[in-house]
């Protein structure tokens, strides 16, 4: 079955039950087979805004890149996500990250996301669950990519949360 990465994040209201609904609302549609730690992370982008909650999570997936955007889509839009600015605040975003290795550009899709290799607010949580997996236009995997990322500073652990539940079966 297909391999999906996601970013999930949220900045807006209760971010870790933001989180753990995401989750729960994800493993209704497809498999959660891995899921890192809870970060809390500097704003990278637009400055004035709260800081964010940002975990990374695997699934497995008969749904199709399309398909699987449009549950994450969903998914926003259930959790009273409102269409704003650009990085503007919310509370909750699901990105998709990569969709196995493909490499895809549409109009409502890029896969890898664009700005993944510059974010060590991914970067950091997906060292944790990937390290090995290779960026299929960069050709480096994402240890080798979060080696050379910059804003580390921005990123810190949280204590661990309680956001096994959505998950089946440990790993
Ligand atoms: N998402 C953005 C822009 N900036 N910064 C952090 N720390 N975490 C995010 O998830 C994030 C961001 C656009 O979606
Ligand atoms: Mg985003
Ligand atoms: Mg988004």
């Amino acid at each position: 079955m297909p391999t999906a990465y996601l970013c999930i994040g949220s900045n807006l209201g209760e971010r870790e039950k933001n989180l753990t609904q995401a989750l729960t609302l994800l493993s209704q549609k497809a498999n959660l087979d891995k899921v890192s730690s809870i970060y809390e992370t500097e704003p990278v982008g637009y400055k004035e805004q709260p800081f964010f909650l940002n975990l990374v999570c695997q699934i497995t997936t008969e749904l199709n890149a399309e398909e699987l955007l449009h549950i994450a889509k969903e998914i926003e839009n259930a959790m009273g996500r409102i269409p704003n600015f650009p990085n503007s605040p919310r509370p909750i975003d699901i990105d998709i990250l990569f969709y196995e290795n493909q490499i895809i550009q549409t109009q409502n899709l890029t896969i890898p996301h664009p700005r993944l290799a510059e974010r060590a607010f991914v970067l950091i949580p997906l060292t944790e669950i990937a390290p090995a997996l290779v960026h299929p236009e960069l050709g480096k995997s994402i240890a080798e990519l979060a080696g050379s990322a910059k804003g580390y500073n921005g990123v810190r652990k949280m204590n661990q949360i309680a956001i096994s539940s959505p998950l089946k079966g440990e790993d």
